[in-house]
């Protein structure tokens, strides 16, 4: 592996690397030509790359490809985190009700950790690749062999992965719910998969992880959003969303993947592309989102899915990286170079940069009813800012706030929250008082929002 875990954090120099620095600088200042071998170097492999900025670069492993040396030395050099390909899906690890097998998943697991790789777990409640016993199952059932599915495979892998897929591919393209047997359950269930994965292992960071998902203009990208956002404003725990980046299949990288990327961020979720294969292996795509991702701080990393185009789920739209015979090719130089580039590092979820921040131009608007909701600015970034909102006139109020389209509302707090849309914040006391206030994600419309006193 290029670097063992955990990566150093953005900006991070070892003592070595700040002396050759230092030297350089003094003799610069002498106007002598002095190359300091090793500082600020181009790494040479994808994980190397990633880690100067604090990321990791990922594959999927499957576990019966792990005798093929070819593969492993591949994988083994270029990767710092893993995604077993199947081996920790329900079908592979509860393969009778309650009977457990873990040997493949240990498989991919052991193998990961020593090379110097971390592990994301993959996936644990799913409506795809369940065992035959859950596929026929609905109800309080199913309901409670999910939890128990949960809450043993992750007291199996406790302490041990950086990233759990808890649910994956919950939405429909049209952004409402996919049915399934989940979803029959009840439409809390990927909230109760998430409250027993956090109850049965905190140490490890939850995600949604989904395909489709990567065009912010997109229906179901807006589905999961609002999830995200219910989720968080809520409390329901949730760490992370993956976009799977399966630009393959007649799809592609759109123009608006950083948007969504920074978009997810501003939730206060770690971001990060989770499967990612590109048609042919587009060279200006693979750089695009690779660029996407280090532009935003919380795009923590990238993952491709399978090392050698032979070892494709799409092999025949050779997507990957390697070629068939293990050759790097031309999409790898391109990966390489943006991770090797730095340019827009940590900067702070830098959305729609062309808009010049200006000064809120909606005026407060008064509320109705016996009572008032005044409108004050707080902090503010390049994509976000901050309202403070005081209400006066009545102890037991409802304001009703309304953001302009395409701003959104990423987090409140002080209320109890609901949302008749994703515009739409209707917010009552929750027994601290008359002072609250929300985040606004403005994408790029930074007129404030309207709101509407009254009372209840
Ligand atoms: O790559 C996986 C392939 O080997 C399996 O046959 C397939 C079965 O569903 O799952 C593939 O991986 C999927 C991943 O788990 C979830 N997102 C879509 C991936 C490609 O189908």
């Amino acid at each position: 592996m290029a670097r063992s875990s955990p990566a150093p954090r953005r900006g991070w120099r070892s003592p070595g690397t700040r002396a050759l620095a230092a030297a350089a600088t003094v003799a610069a200042t002498a106007a002598v030509l002095v190359t300091a071998p090793g500082a600020d170097a181009a790494a040479s492999t994808l994980g190397a790359a990633a880690a100067q900025s604090g990321r990791y670069f990922g594959t999927a492993i499957a576990a019966g490809r792990l005798g093929d040396s070819a593969y492993t030395t591949i994988a083994a050099r270029e990767f710092t985190m893993v995604t077993p390909e199947n081996e920790m899906k329900p079908d592979a690890t509860e393969p009778s009700q309650n009977q457990f097998s873990f040997s493949a998943g240990d498989q991919v697991y052991n193998w990961a950790i020593s090379h110097g790789a971390q592990v994301r777990g993959h996936t644990l409640a799913w409506h795809s690749q369940q065992p035959g016993w859950m596929q026929s199952m609905g109800g309080s059932a199913l309901r409670s062999a999910m939890i128990n599915h949960i809450q043993k495979v992750m007291a199996h892998y406790q302490g041990k992965l950086a990233y759990w897929d808890v649910v994956n591919e919950a939405f429909n393209e049209d952004g409402s719910r996919r049915s399934s047997n989940l979803q029959s359950t009840g439409n809390d269930w990927i909230e109760v998969a998430f409250k027993t994965a956090r109850a049965a292992d905190p140490s490890t960071k939850l995600c949604y992880n989904d395909y489709n998902i990567d065009n912010w203009n997109y229906a179901k990208t807006q589905g999961v959003y609002n999830m995200v956002r219910d989720f968080k404003s809520r409390g329901v725990p949730i760490d992370c969303v993956g976009l799977q980046g399966h630009f393959t299949g007649g799809s592609s990288v759109p123009s608006s993947l950083q948007t969504t990327i920074s978009g997810f961020a501003a939730l206060g979720v770690d971001v990060a592309l989770t499967e990612v294969d590109v048609t042919n292996a587009s060279t200006s795509q693979y750089a695009a989102l690779t660029q996407a991702c280090m532009n935003v701080a919380r795009c923590v990393g990238i993952t491709v899915w399978g090392v050698r185009d032979s070892d494709s789920w799409r092999s025949s739209e050779s997507p990957l990286l390697f070629d068939g015979n293990g050759n790097k090719k031309a999409a790898y130089n391109s990966v390489l170079n943006v991770l090797n580039s730095g340019s827009g590092t940590p900067t702070t979820t830098p959305t729609n940069p062309t808009t010049t921040p200006t000064t809120p131009t909606t005026p407060t608007t008064p509320g109705g009813g016996s009572c008032t909701a005044a409108l004050s600015a707080g902090q503010s970034w390049s994509d976000r800012y901050n309202l403070t909102v005081s209400v006066s006139g009545a102890s037991s109020w409802t304001v009703t706030m309304t953001v302009p389209s395409p701003a959104r509302i990423s987090a409140t707090w002080n209320i109890n929250a609901t949302w008749p849309s994703s515009q739409v914040l209707l917010a009552t006391p929750n027994g601290n008082g008359n002072n609250w206030g929300v985040t606004i994600q403005h994408n790029g419309n930074w007129n404030w929002p309207t709101v509407r006193c009254s009372t209840s």
